[in-house]
């Protein structure tokens, strides 16, 4: 599939980057938008975050009405859901019906096709032809369909996100858009330890990552300051290890069944939840729920500040491996997805020997239950697994020896997944000014999140060895959804762009025009994001 993006995409988008670069200003179907268009005329086709592959825009639009159905193929569950969430997208800002029909009940309309013939769309990728009669989503799994899904809304007037009836016309631009993603892992992390978020605020962010393709949410579920999720085996770790987060407040924990649905919900959104358990450091609301896991025997206070690096898991003690392994099965029990992250960073309070030791012996315990071992970067230094992800979190000018680390881990098979600090966290202070966060890695303004190319980050880490990007959320100053909006909004989208989008289309002047348009959707789905002068907002 790469040959076929490289061949259509500089001929599609490439022609329009010429444009923009030669100052000319133009109108039509690929012009990156320089001056607002009349209200009528629809977005040209491809002005969406992330960048499609491949945009060829052709003859007149679509127009959803009244009389517009979605047809799916009724035999299949995922098909009906994906045009059933459609549907609640659409109808409360149109007002129009729009049935979800079978195929075969009428033509025309927005029909969303299975075609598994048509490999070369991937798990992921899609393609959607409009025109006149009516639009059509093509893809060979349900994933795609539903990445499909986010293109046809980014494609609709930002309105479309309203809650309440607006007037439209509701317009997509003829032509087609092809479209497959640069890598396979495309993550967002929220740290729900540092402070709890409850299922509804997950859910919504769930919702937001949707929006720009994101496939794995991953859950930083255990940390210093609280323990998220409930482990039968060991119940004080959620309903006394959970009782507290950063700051003293309640924090709480999901019981399985909260759990449960948070997973089933992501999935419903093409999702696949990530779950971690930090170890051996980052794990003092662990030793305070059981003196038994303490070297000394003695548990710890419970702790509600934001320091790093203080905590470990007794190494040499046999119950801290029943430990692991109950945690890592009953956690597995509830993991559909193929992933289990097990931390290993800022192991301050381990020593180099003993951290490599805990490492041989829990990672075959993630594999006996059945999932592949995920571990920042700092597991490079002792021996991952077979099959192992490692998480880059380091930064520009972190040193020569540790990129080489993880840059040699990556050609001996371990593949990386890129979330560079000073990049990718969306914890960092857009600015001296910015009011939550932290700045330990640099001030990240939208475009610095935005600027980077994964294939040169690290050097001697060619793109083979990249499994995707990932944008962590870390909580020790934000602690509701209004945090959540204003943190990674505008930046999220910008690392879901490089994890889906083709290396080609990657230029920061035709991004931020892009990411522009996308502010009255923000504004029409009640994100509260950060406007940064960086962009030329309307
Ligand atoms: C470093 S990044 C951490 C976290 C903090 C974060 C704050 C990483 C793997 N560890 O424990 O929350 O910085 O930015």
């Amino acid at each position: 599939m790469p040959v076929k993006q490289c061949r259509t995409f500089p001929r599609v988008l490439g022609a329009v980057l010429l444009v923009a670069a030669a100052g000319i200003s133009s109108v039509g179907a690929t012009a990156p938008a320089a001056a607002p268009a009349p209200a009528a005329a629809p977005r040209p086709l491809g002005q969406i975050v992330p960048a499609p592959a491949s945009v060829a825009p052709r003859g007149a639009p679509y127009a959803i009405t009244a009389a517009t159905r979605i047809r799916v193929d009724e035999d299949s569950r995922e098909s009906r859901a994906i045009g059933d969430y459609l549907a609640g997208v659409l109808r409360p800002s149109t007002g129009h019906p729009l049935p979800v029909v079978d195929e075969d009940k009428g033509r025309g309309g927005i029909l969303l096709r299975l075609s598994p013939r048509d490999r070369a769309l991937g798990e992921e990728g899609y393609r959607l032809t409009s025109g006149p009669g009516g639009i059509t989503l093509t893809a060979q799994r349900p994933a795609g369909l539903f990445r499909g899904v986010q293109t046809l809304r980014q494609q609709l007037p930002a309105a479309v996100e309203a809650d309440t009836v607006r007037p439209g016309p509701w317009t997509v631009a003829g032509g087609t858009i092809t479209d497959t993603p640069r890598f396979a892992y495309r993550g967002a992390m929220l740290d729900v330890s540092r402070h709890f978020f409850t299922v509804d605020e997950v859910k919504r962010y769930i919702d937001q990552l949707a929006l720009y393709k994101i496939n794995k949410l991953h859950l930083h579920l255990s940390d210093d300051q609280g323990w998220r999720i409930a482990i039968d085996s060991w119940p004080r770790l959620a309903t006394y290890g959970g009782s507290t987060e950063v700051g003293g407040g309640p924090g709480g924990h999901y019981t399985k069944d909260d759990y449960k649905e948070i997973v089933r919900y992501a999935a419903s959104r093409y999702q696949e939840v990530v779950p971690e358990i930090d170890m051996p450091g980052h794990t003092n609301a662990a030793l305070a729920s059981y003196a038994e896991l303490n070297c000394d025997g003695v548990a710890p206070p419970l702790y509600t500040g934001t320091a790093v690096g203080f905590s470990s898991l007794c190494v040499p003690k046999p119950v801290t491996y029943d430990f692991v392994d109950d945690v890592i099965r009953e956690l597995a029990a509830l993991t559909p997805g193929k992933y289990l992250h097990i931390g290993g960073d800022e192991a301050h309070s381990t020593t180099h020997e003993d951290y490599v030791a805990f490492m041989d012996r829990v990672q075959p315990v993630v594999a006996k239950y059945g999932k592949t071992v995920i571990g920042w970067h700092q597991l490079t230094g002792a021996r991952p697994a077979e099959g192992a992800l490692a998480q880059y979190w380091g930064l520009d000018r972190s040193s020569g020896a540790e990129k080489e680390q993880v840059a040699a881990a990556a050609r001996a098979g371990t593949k990386v997944i890129l979330s560079p600090a000073d990049r990718a966290y969306l914890d960092m202070k857009y600015t001296k000014d910015t009011k939550l966060g932290l700045s330990w890695a640099g001030y990240v303004e939208v475009q610095r999140s935005y600027d980077w190319n994964p294939a040169t980050l690290l050097p001697g880490l060619p793109e083979s060895g990249i499994a995707g990007v990932e944008a962590p959320l870390w909580t020790e100053t934000v602690s509701e959804s209004a945090h959540i909006d204003h943190m990674a909004f505008p930046r999220l989208p910008g690392i879901a762009e490089l994890g889906w989008s083709p290396a080609a289309s990657h230029d920061w002047a035709a991004y931020r025009e892009r990411l522009a348009q996308q502010g009255p959707r923000f504004e029409a789905l009640g994100i509260g994001f950060y406007r940064s002068p960086q962009v030329p907002w309307r």
